[in-house]
């Protein structure tokens, strides 16, 4: 590319009369519903619930250029794992010791505010009733191999399923050709994971679901991975928990027009260098601050090492919103429901206050997506594709799950007993009323 050349990006105005029409149109994304993926993925599925670590050891030679002689040679070692941490750049491995820290510290501090010790409650006959929560025994956690290996991803999955108490955490990464990621192995030594295989792909997925001779099959399988790993989380979905099935990340920057404007540039370009999917906005009330990050992206852009990239995103899905007041641009940012959301203005407490859907939001100039993505310490596994305005970022109350808790007294079995009885006999099931029933005194 030269350097002269210039990335176009959509100006959308909210006094434009089809403004309503435009935004849609900028959101629009088609996930391809490809059924060719969902047969191959039905197929390997089936072979592997069927013929375990063999099948799995086909595919990995298949799909990955990788043979190996038996089930015991998929698993990299915890030896493996601390050697590649060991053989770090001391800076590199500080790096990622202080992110791993922080990030734990961040998710032990929620687990203590998302009600993990659970709760009881006595009523006036003395019959006591509650919750107790219990974290996961078993948990999978899907690394990408590839381009898409990040050690960062690594810490944000497992560093919650060990603080919340999980005891089995076995991570599956694929390794085409046999080349292992250092950082990726070190990240996992440090984070709690308990073993690791060198398999990926809908394969993966399915000996974490369904377990093989090597394998142990787990009960929650998280993480992120291609079409043909999301069509098999899909499927094996209700044999296995899973987390959520991500979208091409997104960033929407509000800005009161008083940040440099390079540094906005390149926060939207560190969400489109993800992917040629990623989706970058930025909502500004001073038209011509729009101007000067546009200058800014044109100047910044050519010497990025992932520029195609960057271009083919902006080019495609990013967007420069005019509005008429910050308040406006609140509004705007809770209708799109991003997935990062950057408040980059003064008092940016003020704006937050008004936001209501978005999965992680920075406030102030200077904190920049980045710094959440590796070590602030809350979870960059974020709602992607507007499900913000369901769901929650990744964390330790995903490992867990809660059972209620009731114990009836003699005079709660009386006071309990009659509404039971009388609301069984209405439904017509006789043992569930005398069950009650042979409870009552007379
Ligand atoms: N922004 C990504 C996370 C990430 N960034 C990993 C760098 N490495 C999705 O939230
Ligand atoms: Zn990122």
């Amino acid at each position: 590319m030269s350097a002269h050349m210039t990335v176009q990006i959509r100006k959308l105005s909210t006094t434009d009369s089809d403004f309503a029409k435009q935004l849609s149109g900028v959101l629009a994304f088609e996930a391809r519903e490809d059924e060719s993926i969902n047969t191959v993925v039905a197929n390997v599925l089936n072979d592997v619930r069927e013929n375990g670590d063999k099948a799995v050891l086909e595919y990995t030679k298949r799909f990955d250029r990788l043979a190996l002689g038996s089930g015991a040679e998929l698993e990299i070692s915890r030896e493996e794992c601390e050697a590649a941490l060991a053989s770090l750049a001391p800076e590199r491995r500080k790096a990622l010791e202080v992110a791993a820290e922080r990030v734990r510290i961040y998710h032990e501090h929620q687990k203590k505010s998302c009600g993990s010790d659970g709760y009881s409650f006595t009523d006036e006959d003395g019959t006591s009733l509650g919750q107790k929560v219990t974290p996961l025994d078993s948990v999978g956690i899907y690394v990408p191999g590839g381009k898409a290996a990040y050690p960062s991803s690594v810490l944000m999955n497992a560093i919650p399923a060990q603080v919340a108490g999980v005891k089995e955490i076995v991570m599956v990464v694929p390794t085409p050709d046999g080349a292992r990621n250092e950082l990726v192995l070190a990240a996992a030594a440090l984070s709690g994971v308990t073993r690791v295989f060198t398999i990926g792909g809908a394969q993966a997925i399915g000996a974490l679901a369904y377990g093989t001779e090597t394998i142990p099959s787990v009960d929650k399988i998280v993480g992120p991975g291609n079409a043909y790993v999301a069509a098999a989380k899909r499927r094996v979905f209700g044999t296995v928990g899973i987390d959520m099935i991500a979208g091409p990340s997104e960033i929407l920057v509000i800005c009161d027009g008083k940040t440099n404007p390079d540094w906005i540039a390149m926060d939207l370009f560190s969400q489109a260098e993800h992917d040629e999917m990623a989706q970058s906005i930025l909502i500004c009330p001073d038209a011509a601050y729009l101007d000067q990050v546009n200058e800014s992206i044109q100047k910044l852009l050519p010497n990025m090492i992932r520029k195609d990239i960057i271009t083919t995103s902006l080019s495609k899905r990013a967007a420069m919103i005019h509005v008429k007041n910050m308040e406006e641009a609140c509004e705007i940012a809770n209708s799109i429901a991003p997935e990062h959301l950057e408040i980059s203005a003064e008092n940016p407490e003020k704006w937050e206050k008004l936001i209501r859907h978005a999965g992680s939001i920075f406030l102030g100039r200077f904190t920049s997506e980045a710094l959440g993505d590796y070590c602030a310490g809350p979870n960059h596994v974020l709602p992607t594709s507007r499900t913000a305005r369901f769901s929650s970022p990744l964390g330790v109350y995903d490992f867990q799950k809660r059972s209620s808790l009731i114990c009836v007294s003699e005079k709660g079995a009386q006071t309990l007993g009659k509404i039971a009885v009388e609301l069984a006999t209405g439904e017509g099931l006789e043992a569930h009323a005398k069950s009650a029933g042979f409870r009552l005194k007379n």
